[in-house]
C-alpha cells in the first residue's frame, strides 16, 4: 500500500517538473543532446551560407520574373536561419504528453514544432519559385500554395493534439489530402506549362527532387516519436528532418537559381502570370 503511494508521488512529481519545464530547461536539454543540437546547428550554419551565396548569384538578374524566382528562393534559407534558431534556443519545442493509444502513452516527447509551423513560411516559397519556373499561371500557383499551407498548419495541428490519439491521426489524414492536391499540381498541371514555356528540362529534375525529398517529411512523421514510434530517439527524428531540409531546400536552390541566372532570357520571355496565357495557347478574339 504504501509503496503504491509512493510510486505515485513520485510519478506526480515527474509529471509536474515537466509541467514546469521552462524555456531555460528545455535548451538545458538540446546542449545536453549534442546529436540534437547538431542537427539544428548543421541547417543553421548552411542555411547562412546559402543566403551569402544566393544573393551574390542574383547580383545581375534584371528580368522581374527571374528576380521574384531569386526572390522567393532566398527566402527559403532566411525562413530557414530563423526556424532553426528558434528550435535551438528553446522557443519552438516542448514537452508533449501522448494521448492513451500511442505507443508512448502518458510518456512526455520532446516536439520540435516550430518546424511545422515555419513550413507553413519556407514551402509557399518553393512553391512560388517552381510554379513561376513552370510559366504557370496565378490560378494553379495559388491552389499549391493554399494546400501547401493546409498541409504544413493542420501537420502542426498533429504534432499538437494531445487529447486523443484517434484525432492526431485524422489531423494527419488531413494534411495528407492537402499534400495530395500540391503533388497533384506538381506531378500533373506544372510539367504541361514547363513544356510550353521552354524549362521541361530543368523543371522536370527539380520536379523529382522536390516529390521524392517531400514525400519523405509524412514518413519521417509517422515513423518519429509523435507518430508510431519506431525511431523512438527525437535526435534521430530531428537529423533525418534536418537532411531532407539540406537536400529540399539548399541544393534545390541552389540548381534552381544557377539554372535561372543563366538562363534569364527563358524566363524573360514567358507569357504573364494571368490565368489566361497557359500551356503557350493563344488568347482567342471572340
Ligand atoms: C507532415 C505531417 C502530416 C502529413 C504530411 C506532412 C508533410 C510535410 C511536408 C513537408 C515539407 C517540408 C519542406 C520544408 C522545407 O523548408 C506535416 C510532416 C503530408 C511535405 C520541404
Amino acid at each position: 500500500m504504501l509503496e503504491a503511494i509512493a510510486g505515485d508521488i513520485a510519478t506526480l512529481a515527474q509529471f509536474e517538473l515537466i509541467l514546469e519545464m521552462t524555456q531555460t530547461d528545455v535548451y538545458n536539454e538540446i546542449i545536453d543532446d549534442q546529436l540534437l543540437n547538431l542537427s539544428l546547428w548543421v541547417n543553421i550554419a548552411l542555411a547562412g551560407l546559402s543566403i551569402l551565396l544566393f544573393v551574390y548569384m542574383g547580383r545581375n538578374v534584371e528580368d522581374p520574373r527571374s528576380q521574384l524566382i531569386f526572390v522567393a528562393t532566398l527566402m527559403v534559407p532566411l525562413v530557414s536561419i530563423s526556424s532553426y534558431t528558434g528550435l535551438a534556443s528553446g522557443l519552438t519545442m516542448s514537452f508533449e504528453t501522448m494521448p492513451a493509444g500511442h505507443a508512448l502513452a502518458g510518456e512526455e516527447v520532446l516536439s520540435l514544432w516550430g518546424r511545422y509551423l515555419t513550413w507553413a513560411l519556407s514551402t509557399p516559397m518553393i512553391l512560388l519559385a517552381l510554379g513561376l519556373l513552370a510559366g504557370s499561371n496565378i490560378t494553379k500557383i495559388f491552389t499549391a500554395i493554399t494546400a501547401d499551407i493546409g498541409m504544413c498548419v493542420t501537420g502542426l495541428a498533429a504534432a499538437l493534439t494531445t487529447s486523443s490519439h484517434g484525432l492526431r491521426w485524422f489531423w494527419y489524414f488531413i494534411s495528407c489530402m492537402f499534400f495530395v492536391a500540391v503533388l497533384y499540381v506538381i506531378l500533373v498541371e506544372w510539367p504541361e506549362d514547363a513544356e510550353a514555356a521552354g524549362t521541361a528540362s530543368i523543371f522536370n529534375t527539380l520536379k523529382l527532387l522536390t516529390v521524392a525529398m517531400w514525400l519523405g517529411y509524412p514518413i519521417v512523421w509517422a515513423l518519429g516519436a509523435e507518430g508510431l514510434a519506431v525511431i523512438e530517439s527525437v535526435a534521430l527524428t530531428s537529423w533525418a528532418y534536418s537532411l531532407l531540409d539540406i537536400v529540399a531546400k539548399y541544393i534545390f536552390a541552389f540548381l534552381l537559381l544557377n539554372w535561372v541566372a543563366t538562363n534569364e532570357s527563358v524566363i524573360a520571355n514567358m507569357p504573364s502570370l494571368s490565368s489566361e496565357s497557359t500551356s503557350g495557347a493563344a488568347p482567342t478574339d471572340d
